[in-house]
């Protein structure tokens, strides 16, 4: 089926845009139309991510939109980043997935957190394409509480040895490289640089799933990793330098699920005006319209709270639980117009042949990642009472 998306933009958002913002989210729409509607269907239906497509993302700019140009990134601000990220989740959660993981959890932290030698070694071909990589902190015991995690290394002469394992990683399977965070043996958290092929390392991939089913998932597991001195980022230890990489990949997300929505509002509409039942479109009955109404106004708030997190972001003043906030509402949001949505496309919303289901299976995995919702309100809640409710 032809994509016919047409992005809503109620109050006049667009005039809040620069020409370049405008430019480069036009063109990721126009590429997902072109490169990624064609197949996702089909992508998702056989739960393989199309590896094809990762030399078209990197040349559209979405691996490290916002590193330095000198690094290979694009030098984009942090609402173009955003826009770039809205698309690919109009796309897919997964296509998103995939770029946000290389972005900010990936080269990010080897952008802030590494030595000059290893942003020359690794960010170009990242930037490019040429090599994947992937984000390791969750452990099969430690999920929301990162900081109690187990991987560890120990320092030999030349070398760490790793030992640990690490669940539930997007881009695992596949990936050249994993930035993995670990305890040195006074319990302090660095992270690493762990590459495929390391003597020890594998990783496994977690098949079955019914959400973001066109992402690759895995574990990582270090059985006594030789990993060379030179591969531990050297600016940053503690839970923060983790968390800091999650800060700008929630911050995609709250964009992204922004793109969820309007895929599902914008196929809900059209449906509304097209479907005949008791001799009129559906559209034209109360409840439908009451349906349509709230979606429009909730992706209207969503995108308003955005576009000020994203100028928040470009100057440097965005805080983390303002970040919490926004990616907790967004994707709740997103998941309510996708429920909606579904509903309102009867028994043919439940079909591949519109995306409402696949939109509403991913966005179960995006509620729980990068923080879920619960952990979210607790941020907001700690940060407004000063009170700490996780323990
Ligand atoms: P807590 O004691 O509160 O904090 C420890 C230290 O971290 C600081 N901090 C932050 N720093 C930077 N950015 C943030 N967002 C930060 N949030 C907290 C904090 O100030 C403290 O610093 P210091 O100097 O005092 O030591 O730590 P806690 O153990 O109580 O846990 C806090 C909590 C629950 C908020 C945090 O651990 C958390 O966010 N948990 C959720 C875990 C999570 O989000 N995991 C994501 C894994 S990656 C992933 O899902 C990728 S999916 C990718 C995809 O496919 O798109
Ligand atoms: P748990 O922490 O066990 O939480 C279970 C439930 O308990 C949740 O509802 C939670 O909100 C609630 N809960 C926990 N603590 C509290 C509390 N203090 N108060 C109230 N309620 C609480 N991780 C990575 O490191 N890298 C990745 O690339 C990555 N990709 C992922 C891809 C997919 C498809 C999925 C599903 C997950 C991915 N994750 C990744 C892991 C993800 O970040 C974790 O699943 C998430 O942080 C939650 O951890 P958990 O699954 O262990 O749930």
């Amino acid at each position: 089926m032809s994509d016919l998306f047409q992005a809503p933009d109620y109050y006049n958002l667009d005039d809040l845009l620069t020409q370049e913002h405008i430019m480069i989210r036009d063109a990721t729409r126009e590429w997902v139309k072109r490169s990624i509607s064609p197949i996702i269907e089909e992508s998702c239906q056989k739960a393989v991510f199309p590896k094809h497509i990762i030399p078209e993302l990197a040349s559209i700019g979405a691996f490290g939109p916002y590193i330095p140009l000198e690094y290979g990134g694009a030098g984009l601000d942090q609402i173009s980043y955003g826009l770039i990220m809205q698309e690919l989740e109009r796309g897919d959660s997964g296509i998103r997935s995939t770029a946000s993981v290389q972005s900010s959890l990936v080269m990010y932290p080897i952008y802030k957190y590494g030595n000059e030698l290893q942003r020359k070694k690794y960010l170009p071909k990242l930037a490019s394409g040429e090599k994947i990589g992937c984000f390791g902190l969750t452990e099969p015991n430690y999920g929301s509480n990162p900081s109690d995690m187990e991987t560890h290394f120990k320092e030999m002469d030349d070398h760490y040895v790793l030992n640990g394992a690490k669940m539930w990683i997007s881009n695992a399977p596949f990936a050249d490289l994993a930035i993995v965070w670990a305890k040195n043996e006074k319990g302090r958290i660095h992270g690493l640089i762990v590459e495929r092929g390391m003597e020890g390392f594998s990783t496994p991939e977690t098949h079955n799933k019914w959400s973001l089913r066109a992402s690759a998932t895995g574990e990582l597991v270090f059985d006594n990793v030789k990993v060379p001195k030179e591969n531990l980022l050297p600016n940053k230890s503690g839970l923060t330098a983790p968390l800091g990489c999650l800060d700008s990949a929630r911050f995609g997300i709250a964009w992204g699920a922004i793109g969820a929505a309007m895929d599902c509002y914008d196929t809900a509409l059209r449906y509304a005006k097209e479907r005949i039942q008791f001799d009129k479109p559906i559209g034209a009955f109360q409840l439908q319209q009451k349906k349509l109404a709230e979606m429009i106004t909730e992706i209207t708030k969503a995108q308003l709270l955005t576009y000020r997190l994203g100028q928040l972001r470009n100057q440097n003043q965005a805080t983390s639980p303002q970040i919490s906030m926004a990616k907790r509402n967004n994707v709740d949001m997103a998941m309510t117009v996708a429920k909606e949505a579904r509903q309102m496309l009867g028994g043919m919303g439940i079909t591949g042949e519109y995306p409402i289901m696949r939109h509403m299976m991913n966005l179960e995995s995006v509620v729980t990642y990068e923080g879920t919702h619960d952990i979210h309100l607790l941020i907001t809640g700690l940060d407004i009472t000063g009170l700490n409710a996780f323990k």
